[in-house]
């Protein structure tokens, strides 16, 4: 069986999350995820919409993903990789470069992003939408 894993903070989810889970799950027979804490949302600087508990809920209910774990610290992923003998590690194409430390335990793929939309762009549209009301 061939695994797969990637990581996000998968807020607000729309379809650019679902191209990149649907093209990682391509790749392989099983897709884990690995899903940013509420803590490590923090440290990257990040304030998700939803909760580390339903945007679990919610990844879980996408046909393309297994499993989500979560995500604590930049450091876990040569330990994610090893603990759950993952083949494949994927994540989209604006981390190019990022993850190449993987090389040595997994193949590693950049996957180009779906263009013109993203969690940020959504809640702009929403606030200025509201603004015009
Ligand atoms: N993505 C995409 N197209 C978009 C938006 C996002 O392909 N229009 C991809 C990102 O490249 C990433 C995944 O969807 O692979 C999740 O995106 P985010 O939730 O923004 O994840 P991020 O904050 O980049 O977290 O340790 C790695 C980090 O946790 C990555």
């Amino acid at each position: 069986m061939k695994k797969v894993i990637t990581y996000g903070t998968y807020d607000l989810l729309h379809v650019g999350h679902i191209n990149l889970l649907r093209r990682a799950r391509e790749l392989g027979d099983y897709l884990l995820v690995v899903l940013s804490s509420d803590e490590f949302n923090a440290i990257k600087h990040k304030t998700a919409y939803h909760s580390y508990e339903d945007r679990k809920i919610i990844l879980e209910s996408v046909r393309y993903v297994d499993k989500v774990i979560p995500e604590y610290t930049w450091d876990q992923k040569i330990k994610d990789v090893v603990d759950n003998d993952i083949d494949i590690f994927v994540m989209g194409d604006d981390w190019k470069g990022q993850f190449d430390f993987l090389k040595e335990y997994c193949e590693v793929i950049y996957l180009p992003r779906t263009e013109g939309i993203s969690t940020t762009k959504i809640k702009e549209d929403l606030q200025l939408g509201m603004q015009n009301e």
